[in-house]
């Protein structure tokens, strides 16, 4: 069997027990359609945006809420999951199902400022193992390093669905004729040393003293390129192909962080330290909040640590 043979069902079935697989896939599914509207574009009306703030304060995009109900509907159905959380809910939505194994947190379009100017955006997920104690909130403020599963899908020229589990990455590719995903790489590892920095530059002046002046004797010193997209799924899915860093450190003006911990970085940093680069301290970060934000470096090992050294 070549490796293009091999579909996303298939693939889980050797990999995985089969609640976690039924997760993915409806995962899959929901991205499925995501990618549907995305395609379209303004022909399906799912363009602009709301009058609605969401929780985070940030005006909501019209395929933020179609592509969280999208998300919402796969998941609702499946007896594994005991609770949902999206960065699109204030709180989780909870399942009245005490034996079911896992929580699902989302970020059902990131980099939806992307997304009027059809510029390449994501789906991100993680799974966590669901406590045995009452499900709300609190059940989610597990530390990264519990995840069980995290991935992301890439709504670029390709959809491609990136998938970690413990010990491997893998990347399936939608099949433009069937939609169904189909494994294109197998164990990705990220390739060492690479001199590309992932950053929004437009903020050095607020980040660290320290980490300013690094990235920018990086840039003096003519060995650095720099690319960002600024929708993350996109820049980190470059660097998980191609090397590099991608930092959007706290800095004065948010001295929290932009990007948010559990349904943004935590799955992030999980597949970038399973396919051996570092996330810095992000998977032992105990959250104290459902939609907590923190600083984030991630990438290539050599990078991060030199970052993380200067960022406090
Ligand atoms: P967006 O606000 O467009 O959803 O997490 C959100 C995110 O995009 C990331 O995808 C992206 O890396 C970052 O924010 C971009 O932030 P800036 O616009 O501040 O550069």
């Amino acid at each position: 069997m070549t490796t293009h043979s091999i579909t996303l069902a298939h693939w889980l079935a050797l990999h995985t027990e089969t609640a976690l697989a039924s997760v993915l896939l409806d995962l899959a599914h929901a991205s499925t359609e995501i990618a549907g509207l995305v395609r379209g574009g303004a022909l399906t009306g799912a363009l602009g945006s709301l009058d609605n703030v969401n929780v985070q304060g940030e005006t909501q995009k019209r395929l933020d809420v179609l592509a969280n109900d999208i998300c919402k509907r796969h998941l609702a159905a499946n007896p594994a999951i005991a609770a949902i959380a999206s960065e699109e809910e204030d709180n989780a939505i909870v399942f009245a199902r005490p034996d079911a194994a896992y929580l699902v947190a989302f970020d059902p379009l990131d980099g939806s400022s992307n997304i009027d100017v059809n510029v390449t955006v994501g789906t991100i997920f993680s799974i966590l193992p669901a406590p045995a104690t009452t499900i709300d909130d609190t059940a989610f403020l597990q530390s990264g390093h519990r995840q069980v599963a995290a991935g992301y899908v890439v709504y670029g020229p390709q959809i491609c669905l990136l998938l970690a589990l413990p010990g491997q990455v893998v990347q399936f590719t939608a099949d433009p004729a069937s939609g169904e995903f189909l494994l294109t790489h197998d164990r990705l590892s990220i390739p060492a040393g690479a001199r590309v920095i992932s950053a929004n530059v437009s903020n050095q002046s607020r980040w660290p003293p320290d980490l300013a002046a690094t990235i920018q004797q990086w840039l003096d010193s003519g060995d650095y390129n720099m690319r960002w997209v600024g929708s993350m799924v996109a820049d980190i899915h470059r660097i998980l192909h191609q090397g590099g860093v991608f930092l959007y450190p706290t800095q004065s003006d948010r001295p929290q962080g932009k990007l948010r911990l559990l349904y943004e970085c935590n799955p992030i940093g999980f597949i970038i330290e399973n396919a051996q680069g570092s996330a810095a301290d992000t998977l032992q970060t105990t959250p104290t909040s459902l939609h907590q934000r923190v600083g984030f470096i991630a990438g290539d090992q050599e990078a991060v640590t030199t970052l993380s050294d200067h960022s406090t």
